[in-house]
């Protein structure tokens, strides 16, 4: 509600610690998630799965399914082949076909978990009860599981009517002479570095609703999303439907993290089932499913090299890695931030990178947060340690000496990614002085009483945050562009509603949103009210992705709320007789600058405007403003980890002692929501770094961890205790200097607790290369090494 009083002065209200506007709702259970959504006569569906790796689907049978008692509709393969598309990516990776892949498996299925056949029934026991009476004969196939068989030239190829190989498609970029360059260094250090399949696991599986109107020509689709708007045009598409007949509605949704990014098959299936029945039907996703069908994410095989000269200053960097995409073509797409930003913080003018995109009889891959840069973070922080070590040189020292500064930037690294600006070297000293690296170098390697080895390990990185479409989507067949869009609207009760296309999915955009119309437009936080995600109501917009939003979106809310202060004043300067230049917004009403007393509530304004009724006469009724921005480039946040551990030589043991992060998001609007952010994303970052991974047992082609009981995912009480510190370098490419914050936690807790242990057994020699850093992982390391 609306109508505070004054508060007396103009005030900001970017930067300040508002409480989140989503959490009353949330904490008091009031949230509205995709199953929430109860329409009258809803129906209940259910999905048979392939069982196997790789398998013909040769024969399917549904009529016993279809005459069990309270089952409405059974679709098959050759159903979704005659009326939909296969199923788009939003963002196809360079070079690539586009596979065939539709809703339900046709001929071969290419993972254990995808689609093979849909049911409808009034409840979900009854769908789960038809599909054990379905009758489907498989014909298993050769499979590969392992990235990099899968590109072995007598691997099984699964899709021979597209590719003739595994090798979905192949993109290098770079520039300099990396090669002269490594054959002139004084020293070069590799390595062939294992990135660990795991899964983003919301805390909300994903989830469809569609209603089908005949008559109204209308498809309402409640679902779990990111990208409620791109979600409505690939309906269209797959669906044969125009824009206008789909509603896409994403409420509440409970964590995104790049899964819920496009559209899934059984978002396809509920949709056909409620238009042949003309009735809602539901989706809810089990976590079974989930770890099956839902899109994995990180997996990869990164070959680095490092050519340096004897002080320690980098010639080259080179990336040539192996990346799963599992069995099909993701509704994201491959990562692609392993390629443009694998020099981490570091100036290399001369590199490549070189990767190949690799299909495996697996889920599908998709964007997971930190869309390739954990991936490479682990690499080349790993390999920085080496240098230092093959150099005898501190290895704060030899980072500092090789980090783009900023007296450099902005700065072009060898992909065509240009850092705007930032103190990194400071992050980096900050970092050091928290864990008191001087004092630790000192104190030697002697081993504590317990006979545990203390060590420290620093992982410095930069997180790309936010891209414009020139520079970053232009002729990439990028199926979305760079901007967001906003609509302001006024109303009677004084408030102003904000209407975004964004959905709320725990990254505080109601919030953030709230803060920078108040602030820009002088008004109080809790006058304005943020609806998200629902493409009826809102601006044509992106979606929230690529910690992107509030890059993008801050400069549409600045300008539309500039938009309606504008005419606000222009209202109220009328109606008080006074100039427009000498009237201000504050809080609840618009005054004279020079006589508080002669003021009117803004209640009374927007009620003049939107009944046409004591306007000026120059002015149309009507008091709603859209704005569109997109930014100038990506934003790079940056910063630096630190990890201190204790690592028992005899067992491999070893405990996080600290976690320090120093991180540069520019511009904070909310400092709480700021440090949530990052804490959220380093969770996720310790449980890849330590504990998570999804195993496949290579002769079944198995999933052998897919339950909750058996991936192992870190709670509260299994993370270390993180101490956190920001620097606030505005960024210059932005709306008010902001950088994102959403994905940067999950980049350097790998690189920085595998440092840490490695520190700790210098003397060893052990040098962790895969993820996740068990202890199992150091004691295989630590076996027949002995302290030198
Ligand atoms: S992987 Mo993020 O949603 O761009």
């Amino acid at each position: 509600g609306a109508g505070r009083g004054d508060t007396g002065g103009p005030r900001r209200i970017i930067g300040t610690s508002q409480l989140r506007k989503e959490d009353d709702r949330l904490l008091r259970g009031d949230g509205r998630f995709t199953d929430d959504v109860e329409p009258a006569r809803v129906l209940y569906m259910a999905v048979a799965r392939c069982p196997y790796p790789h398998a013909r689907v040769a024969h399917v049978d549904t009529s016993a399914a279809a005459a069990l008692a309270g089952v409405e509709h059974v679709l098959t393969p050759t159903d979704v082949r005659r009326c939909t598309e296969p199923l788009t990516v939003l963002r196809p990776v360079p070079g690539a076909p586009r596979l065939p892949y539709y809703a339900l498996a046709q001929d071969v299925a290419t993972h254990e978990g995808q689609p093979v056949v849909s049911v409808v029934a009034n409840s979900r026991h009854v769908a789960e009860d038809a599909l054990e009476l379905l009758d489907i004969t498989y014909e298993p196939l050769p499979h590969v599981v392992d990235v990099l068989a899968a590109l072995e030239p007598d691997a099984p190829v699964l899709h021979p009517s597209v590719l003739d190989s595994n090798l979905l498609a192949a993109n290098s970029d770079g520039s300099g002479d990396p090669d002269s360059r490594f054959a002139q260094a004084d020293v070069v250090v590799e390595g062939r570095f294992r990135i660990n399949r795991v899964t983003a696991l919301p805390m909300e599986t994903r989830g469809v609703v569609a209603e089908w109107r005949p008559g109204a020509r209308e498809l309402t689709v409640h679902c779990s999303s990111q990208v409620p708007h791109l979600i409505r045009k690939e309906l269209a598409e797959i669906l044969r439907l125009g824009e206008s007949e789909i509603r896409a509605v994403a409420s509440d949704v409970g964590g995104g993290f790049g899964l819920k990014l496009g559209v899934f098959p059984e978002d396809v299936l509920a949709c056909l089932h409620s238009i042949a029945l003309r009735r809602p039907v539901k989706w809810s996703e089990d976590r079974g499913e989930h770890f099956r069908g839902s899109t994995h994410a990180r997996e990869s095989v990164h070959d680095y090299r490092i050519a340096a000269d004897a002080t320690g200053r980098i010639l080259a960097m080179t990336n040539v890695y192996a990346t799963d995409i599992g069995g099909w073509n993701s509704p994201f797409g491959s990562a692609q931030l392993s390629s443009v930003v694998f020099n981490g913080p570091y100036k290399v003018d001369d590199g490549y990178t070189e990767r190949r995109v690799t299909l495996t009889n697996k889920t599908p891959i998709g964007a997971y947060r930190g869309y390739g840069q954990p991936e490479v973070n682990f690499a080349y922080e790993r390999l920085m340690d080496q240098l230092a070590r093959r150099l005898n040189l501190d290895p704060v020292e030899l980072r500092a000496r090789n980090m783009v500064t900023s007296q450099d930037m902005p700065w072009r690294n060898p992909t065509g990614a240009v850092y705007d600006s930032g103190d990194y070297e400071r992050c980096l000293r900050m970092a050091a002085d928290a864990v008191d690296w001087a004092g630790h170098r000192a104190r030697g390697r002697a081993p504590r009483a317990d006979g545990r080895l203390v060590g420290i390990g620093f992982s410095s990185f930069v997180e790309r945050t936010g891209y414009a479409s020139a520079r970053f989507l232009a002729r990439r067949g990028s199926m979305f562009g760079a901007h967001e869009s906003v609509t302001l609207r006024a109303n009677r009760s004084g408030g102003i509603d904000v209407y975004t296309g964004v959905s709320t999915m725990g990254q505080s955009g109601e919030t953030a949103f709230a803060q920078v119309v108040a602030d820009v437009f002088g008004t109080d936080y809790d006058a304005v009210r943020v609806h998200a995600g629902d493409t009826a109501t809102s601006p044509l917009n992106t979606g929230a992705f690529a910690s992107r939003t509030m890059i993008a979106a801050s400069g549409a809310l600045r300008a539309s709320a500039e938009q309606l202060a504008a005419k606000t004043r222009r209202i109220a300067a009328w109606r008080l007789d006074a100039s427009v230049d000498d009237v201000e917004i504050i809080g609840s009403a618009v005054r004279v600058r020079a006589d508080h007393s002669r003021a009117v509530p803004l209640a009374t304004v927007y009620t003049t405007a939107i009944t046409g009724q004591g306007m000026p006469p120059e002015e149309e009724p009507g008091l709603e403003a859209t704005a569109h921005f997109e930014p100038s480039d990506a934003a790079y946040s940056f910063g630096t980890a630190a990890a201190q551990v204790a690592v028992d030589p005899q067992t491999g043991e070893f405990d996080i002692e600290r976690f320090v992060m120093v991180h540069d998001g520019g511009t904070i609007v909310n400092p709480t929501v700021v440090d949530g952010q990052v804490r959220g994303g380093l969770a996720q970052g310790f449980g890849a770094a330590l504990a998570e991974e999804l195993r496949y047992d290579a002769d079944s082609g198995q999933l052998v961890n897919g339950s909750m009981m058996d991936y192992f995912v870190p709670t509260a009480a299994d993370l270390p205790r993180v101490e956190l510190r920001h620097t606030t370098v505005p960024s210059p490419v932005t709306p008010f200097g902001v950088r994102g914050v959403g994905e940067v936690g999950t980049i350097p807790p790998g690189a920085a607790v595998a440092n840490a242990v490695c520190d700790a057994l210098a003397d060893f020699g052990v040098e962790l290369s895969a993820l996740p850093i068990t202890p199992e992982a150091v004691w295989d390391a630590l076996a027949g090494q002995t302290a030198s």
